[in-house]
């Protein structure tokens, strides 16, 4: 009997058994059952050993399952150019050769994973060998590299631009004896300021100047991140206080750090952080301050990734989650933070070149242009996730001011060519002058608060900063009004004086009324709180710039005086809780705003019209002065108007 050749490594199939009578003609009749099954016995032998060879034979499919780089030398291969065929994957010509070198291969191979585990065993060995502590060194020591290699990438240079014109960088000393005395007492407020927070809170990002330690609050999140330090400088330079901002710029360059496990509001580290940053870069040219200004740009990008483009109020710098006030309407952004970035960003491209953060600032513009408003007015409140307002509240004060603020900066701030922003501007204000803005009965001109087609006669300390913002817009104004805005402009200014003037402390309330016979007055005992705010003082200054009537001096010595009387302690200053006391108590917070905004102007209403000429920068919401962008021949990609 003979039995077809198998050829184990060809993989060919068994030619079909035929047990029925064509397999064995000869034998048909003489079979008998011993034979039958010794027969039967031989071929289920010979079944069992090809089932065997099937199943133990290498197979080359499950070798290219595992892709390990090793294809050229596991996998047979077929060159058809020497003659050779491929069947089924397998090497009949040739294959002797092949096998061959597949065995080198092979061995080589296992050689390699001898001698790695070897060498790894060693390494294992060496390690359990020294101390713990050391162990821990070597693993700080490289952890260190990597974060010194990240940092060496985060302060590559940046791109260089062609910076503007800054115009008015200069002492500003004003030549009158009683005007200089007078700014060297606001320059002597600012250095017991900052000297204290130097002592008491330095990293911290505010000081509690009685109890003398550290103060922070949730807008910062949980971190140190040395707010009053970076919103100070610009202030600390302008007065010439040098050996400071040097102090300032070397704790920025060591310790300012954002990647932080810390949730902060977008809106304030944007005025604060980034504004502050960018004035000090302007300012001073050290190239630290810019870095540092765009790696915190970066870190608040993700609040923008909502379903509608309008930024969270809050993010974490960390993992970039964000979310809004939980006290808000509806899960709601808030106008006047979203609407706040717009001067900033527009800098931080022009800075880097990269058009991503003008991009989103007027992604925002071009959503508010689209939706309806009511009256004409921009409600307080704006869902992120559906693109629609919250209540209809409207103010110029809290959860609205900076808003209108930004649309005319942004226009001023690209040296008058972003013409949109302007009338968009010019549009909210006539909106707000006719539903907002009264006088009451004893004269006095004040912008209430609209809520649900309710006007609230009432005025937020923060309301006060619109006087210098109508005196600021009068030029360019639509109709040529530029004389009616002036006028508006000093008739508020004139109403928040009048807050200052009728408590016993010659200091502003929070909020104050023009209701039932009360005028300029507050009413509620929690609104009663002076806590270090610039806004009436700030209008004091743009109305000096454009009128230079006397009173806004005289008006800015009284609030001075107040302030180091009622608010300086031996640690610093704090607010008061109660305007109309005699014997007030401390809140014991030293905002770091004093330093930026409330001395900077003061300051700068003692000193001459050619230190930072309002013809050549912007100032920010908080007080941070940014150059004018002659951007006619730059090209912010996206908007027309600017290119
Ligand atoms: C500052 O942080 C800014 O001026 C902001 O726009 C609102 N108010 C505070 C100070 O009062």
């Amino acid at each position: 009997m003979t039995t077809p050749a198998l050829l184990p490594l060809s993989g060919r199939r068994l030619p079909p058994l035929n047990l029925g009578a064509s397999a064995f003609p000869h034998h048909r009749a003489t079979l008998r059952l011993s034979e039958k099954f010794i027969l039967l016995l031989i071929l289920s032998a010979f079944i069992t050993l090809c089932f065997g060879a099937f199943f133990f034979l290498p197979d080359s499919s499950k070798h290219k399952r595992f892709d390990l780089g090793l294809e050229d030398v596991l996998i047979p291969h077929v060159d058809t150019s020497k003659g050779g065929k491929n069947l089924g994957g397998f090497l009949i010509h040739g294959q002797e050769h092949d096998e061959h070198r597949h065995r080198e291969e092979e061995e080589r191979l296992r050689n390699k994973i001898r001698a790695d585990h070897e060498k790894a065993l060693e390494e294992a060995k060496e390690k359990l060998k020294k101390s713990r502590d050391e162990i821990q060194a070597e693993i700080q020591t490289e952890k260190n590299k990597v974060v010194q290699e990240l940092k060496k990438k985060d302060s590559k240079p940046l791109p260089p631009v062609p910076l503007p014109n800054l115009i008015g960088i200069n002492s500003g000393e004003p030549a009158d004896p009683d005007i200089r005395e007078k700014r060297n007492k606001i320059k002597e407020m600012m250095k017991h300021a900052w000297d204290n927070y130097r002592q008491y809170g330095w990293g911290h990002n505010e000081l509690k100047p009685i109890a003398r330690k550290g103060h922070s609050t949730n807008i910062f999140g949980n971190s140190q991140m040395g707010a009053t330090i970076v919103d100070a400088l610009d202030t600390l330079y302008i007065m010439g206080l040098h050996d400071e901002f040097r102090e300032g710029q070397e704790w920025i360059d060591k310790n300012l750090d954002f990647s932080v496990n810390s949730e902060v509001s977008v809106f304030e580290v944007n005025i604060r952080f980034i504004g502050g940053l960018l004035a000090a870069y302007y300012l001073s040219g050290q190239e630290v301050f810019k870095i540092k200004a765009v790696q915190l740009a970066g870190k608040l990008l993700p609040a923008f990734n909502t379903p509608t483009g309008i930024p969270w109020a809050m993010v974490n710098l960390k993992s970039g989650v964000g979310r809004n006030w939980g006290w808000a309407s509806a899960g709601s952004s808030i106008l006047a933070e979203f609407g706040t970035l717009h001067m900033e960003f527009v800098h931080l491209s022009y800075l880097t070149g990269d058009p991503v953060y003008y991009n989103k600032v007027m992604h925002i513009r071009k959503l508010l242009q689209k939706m309806d408003r009511p009256n004409g007015l921009y409600p307080n409140y704006l869902n992120p996730r559906t693109g629609r307002w919250g209540q209809h509240h409207t103010s110029v004060g809290g959860l609205g001011d900076s808003f209108y603020e930004y649309l005319l900066k942004a226009w001023l701030m690209s040296d008058k060519m972003d013409t949109e922003a302007r009338k968009m501007y010019d549009d909210a204000i006539e909106a707000i002058e006719k539903h907002l803005i009264r006088k009451s009965n004893g004269g006095l001109t004040f912008i209430g608060e609209w809520k649900n087609g309710h006007l609230e006669r009432k005025m937020g300390h923060l309301t006060c900063f619109a006087g210098g913002m109508f005196a600021l817009g009068a030029d360019g104004s639509r109709d040529d009004k530029a004389g009616h805005y002036l006028q508006l402009g000093a008739e508020i200014a004139h109403t928040c004086h009048e807050s200052y003037d009728r408590t016993t402390l010659k200091l502003g309330p929070e909020a104050f009324k023009f209701d039932g016979g009360v005028e300029a007055v507050a009413v509620r005992q929690n609104e009663k709180y002076y806590i270090l705010r610039p806004e009436v003082i700030e209008t004091y200054w743009y109305m000096w710039r454009f009128t230079h009537d006397p009173k806004y001096r005289q008006w800015g010595w009284e609030a001075t005086q107040a302030i180091d009387k009622y608010c300086r302690v031996s640690g610093g200053f704090s607010g008061v809780k109660d305007v109309y006391s005699s014997s007030p108590t401390y809140d014991d917070v030293q905002q770091s705003f004093f330093l930026a905004e409330t001395l900077k102007y003061l300051y700068l209403l003692f000193s001459n019209d050619d230190l930072l000429p309002l013809d050549n920068w912007v100032f920010n919401t908080e007080a941070h002065p940014l150059p004018v962008l002659h951007l006619a021949n730059t090209t912010l990609s996206g908007n027309p108007t600017y290119q």
